[in-house]
């Protein structure tokens, strides 16, 4: 077995860089295979460009470190060890150079299968996730470059909660996949380097859960399961109707604010007899991914067309513009539509809408405020009265990120106005009243 480790730069979110160590270079690092009993050469390699040294505990490995002492290993060099797998299961192994939570917290884990001796029984889809915390410096969403913030990781305060190393690494064209009548097998562990999971897959009841990942004991018909920082489990269920079935930690704002959710897509005819009527799922999460990956890919091209415009033509106010309404959108769809619907038009007696809402129109700096400091108390909005209450969101968005919506609402479902800037934001931000 060779693995090379290399440090390598990559997306954490849109627009977010971070620079991941990895085993394979990706996060989480490569997949092994084996046979229970089978007796593995392993060969841990240390790209010369990296800057640390670094070495590898294997789960699945007997012996002092699960190998670690013996492939601790430096910028430009090779360590070798040999073991026999003595014990079958799934198995997360990790880097344990010091500081240790800081090597797995920068994306050092990844798993190792130690298959018994005859074999597991077949399916038709095998999948690779992991969980893992990054403790960025900035918020969640904050663009650029991060880097490593050991104060949050002692207090286990993650920015960042996400499978596969990058929020959205499986939504949109990139989801799990399946067809109606497959059976899948999904191979989950907890890299941490802190956080538990509440593993759970929306819509759907794992036929069989191999619990801790000890591959000798089922459990069957569960919901949801629990694996630890560390650790691993094996589900396995039959995709039996067509639609989005949604992964997720089930403590939700990992979910919904850090970025722990990913997709399985099935294909296939409906069953009505088993499943009939409207796909909820859906409608208030696989629709608006799908509307934000769309948005995040108009977003790519307008900057492209941005960096060619300003070499040509300085007049780019427009297209700067168009920007901050796509990213607007992607704020949108993550936060607001569930209370005002994606259609802008809210519910009645309930949430006011935000489509040609006189009430918004009317004045500018009022909306920044709302959408900071919150609203409460009774309102009229386009003749009809609402009393109830909007949470802030100063401490979710950044004042970017407020621009962005705000642009996006008065500039979508038939409302248009100027561009909110950030220095308007900032300055309704310090406003104490
Ligand atoms: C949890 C539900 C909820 C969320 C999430 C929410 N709002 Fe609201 N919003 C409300 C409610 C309820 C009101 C009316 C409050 C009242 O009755 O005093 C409101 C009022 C408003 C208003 C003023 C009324 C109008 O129709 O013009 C604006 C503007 C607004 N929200 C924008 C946003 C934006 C932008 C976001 C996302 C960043 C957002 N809201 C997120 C529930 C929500
Ligand atoms: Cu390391």
């Amino acid at each position: 077995m060779n693995l090379e480790v290399r440090e390598v730069v990559g997306h954490l979110a849109d627009g977010v860089e971070y620079t991941f160590w990895t085993f394979g270079g990706t996060v989480p690092g490569s997949f092994i295979r084996i046979r229970e009993g089978d007796v593995v050469e392993f060969h841990l390699n240390n790209h010369p460009s990296s800057k640390l040294p670094h070495n590898i505990d294997l789960h699945g490995v007997t012996g002092p470190g699960g190998g670690a002492a013996s492939t601790f290993t430096a910028p430009g060099h090779s360590s070798q060890f040999t073991f026999q797998a003595l014990n079958p299961g799934l198995f997360v192994y990790h880097c344990a150079t010091a500081p240790v939570p800081m090597h797995i917290g920068n994306g050092m884990y990844g798993m190792i299968l130690v298959e018994p001796k005859d074999g597991l029984p077949k399916v038709d889809k095998e999948y690779y996730v992991m969980q893992g915390e990054f403790y960025t410096t900035g918020k969640y969403g904050e663009e650029g470059m991060q880097s490593f913030d050991m104060a949050k990781a002692i207090d286990e305060r993650p920015p960042y909660i996400v499978f596969n190393g990058a929020v959205g690494s499986l939504v949109g064209d990139k989801a799990l996949g399946a067809k109606v009548g497959e059976t899948v097998r999904i191979y989950f562990g907890v890299g941490g380097p802190n956080m538990t999971s509440s593993f759970h897959v929306i819509g759907e009841i794992f036929d069989k859960v191999y619990p801790e990942a000890g591959l000798s004991l089922a459990n069957h018909n569960l919901q949801t399961t629990l694996v630890p920082a560390g650790g691993a489990c094996v589900v396995e269920f039959k995709v039996d109707v067509p639609g989005t079935f949604v992964l997720v930690d089930h403590s939700l704002t990992r979910a919904f604010n850090k970025g722990a959710l990913g997709m399985l897509k099935v294909t296939g005819a409906a069953n009505r007899v088993i499943y009939s009527g409207k796909e909820i799922d859906a409608i208030y999460l696989g629709a608006q991914a799908d509307a934000g990956s769309d948005s995040a890919k108009r977003e790519a091209e307008l900057k492209a067309k941005i960096a060619a415009e300003i070499k040509s033509n300085p007049a780019i106010a427009g297209l700067t513009k168009e920007m901050q309404i796509e990213k607007g959108k992607q704020v949108y769809m993550g936060l607001c539509f569930a209370c005002h619907q994606p259609d802008g038009n809210g519910l009645p007696n309930i949430f006011p809408p935000l489509a040609k809402s006189d009430f918004l129109l009317a004045d500018r700096d009022r909306a920044v405020r709302i959408v900071l400091k919150g609203l409460v108390g009774p309102l009229t909005v386009n003749g009809k009265k609402f009393d109830s209450a909007m949470p802030p969101q100063e401490a979710a968005l950044t004042d970017q990120q407020v621009a962005d919506v705000l642009t996006y609402i008065f500039n979508t479902w038939g409302n248009s106005g100027e561009a909110f800037t950030t220095d308007q934001v900032k300055a309704i931000r310090n406003q104490t009243h």
